[in-house]
């Protein structure tokens, strides 16, 4: 591993810009459980009947009590050392960016300066009828309204919606203007997001991968660490401080 850390060194060592691009792994270390995977949200319950437009409709009240469950995990967690790892990789590159799946808010929380929540914020919410944004609503117990009558749900990308425009930009043009892209803690099996791994190989970016275990673009990386990003993400830090 330390020979494997070196050699990562070394070619970050001439790297101006990095792009981070992080899942829900990299908050495990945190106590935020991941979505796939045995000990994942989605082996115990269906996504489809909690993280969906139609879901909600059809019973808001239970998805409502679902994020407010999962609001309460994430607000009792801190940023890991992967989180704090990033967050030191600003004084070493002229330029970081953070293209996240996760919407847990832990990159902003540990004081990462470009991130790009492709997935939205479970902190935020807003009307589904005239789009103000609450952000004082996240303890009701049942589903709160807007003073103009419509539901308010978490500000959060359900299957079959669109991502966020400015968040989607930003993230293409960090991986287009980047020499390395890491790619941290995810599956790789949601999309549009996974593109951005095609798209950093399409244009030659050196890709590293730091994940528990093998995923479907492992076989895309330059580098693959096999380890949890808390472990890997401070050495490779502070072997570039040397
Ligand atoms: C560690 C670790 C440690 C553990 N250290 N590693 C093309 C092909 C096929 C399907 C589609 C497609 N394009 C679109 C789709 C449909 C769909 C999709 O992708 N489905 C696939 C699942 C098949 N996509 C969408 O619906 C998207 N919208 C869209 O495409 O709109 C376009 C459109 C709309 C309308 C009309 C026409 C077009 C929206 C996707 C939104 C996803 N939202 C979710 C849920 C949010 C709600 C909630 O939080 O409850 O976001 S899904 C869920 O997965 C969540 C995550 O952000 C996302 C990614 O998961 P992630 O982060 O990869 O987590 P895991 O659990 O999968 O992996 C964790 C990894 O960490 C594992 O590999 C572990 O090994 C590792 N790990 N500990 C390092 N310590």
């Amino acid at each position: 591993m330390k020979d494997l850390i070196q050699k990562t060194a070394n070619v970050l060592k001439t790297a101006k810009v990095i792009t981070f691009f992080t899942g829900a792994g990299i908050s495990a270390e945190s106590g935020i459980p991941t979505f796939r995977g045995d000990d994942g949200i989605w082996k115990k319950l269906k996504a489809e009947e909690l993280a969906s437009f139609d879901a909600f409709m059809r019973n808001p009240d239970l998805v409502w009590e679902w994020y407010s469950y999962r609001r309460q995990i994430i607000n009792k967690c801190i940023p890991n050392s992967a989180h704090k790892a990033i967050v030191e990789a600003e004084k070493l590159f002229s330029k970081v960016h953070v293209i996240t799946q996760n919407v847990d808010g832990l990159h902003i929380r540990a004081g990462s300066s470009n991130v790009y929540e492709l997935h939205g914020n479970i902190e935020r919410n807003y009307c589904i009828k005239c789009k103000t944004f609450y952000n004082d609503v996240s303890d009701s117990v049942k589903v709160p309204k807007c003073t103009c009558g419509g539901l308010i749900r978490p500000d959060i990308v359900w299957f079959g919606e669109m991502l966020p425009e400015k968040e989607l930009e930003a993230s293409e043009k960090a991986v287009y203007d980047s020499d390395v892209v890491f790619v941290i803690g995810t599956s790789a099996v949601v999309y549009p997001a996974a593109n951005y791994i095609y798209m950093a190989k399409r244009l030659g970016k050196y890709l590293i991968e730091i994940n528990v275990e093998q995923t479907s673009v492992s076989n895309l990386m330059d580098k693959v660490f096999t380890e949890k990003s808390g472990v890997i993400l401070p050495q490779i830090m502070k072997s570039l401080q040397r």
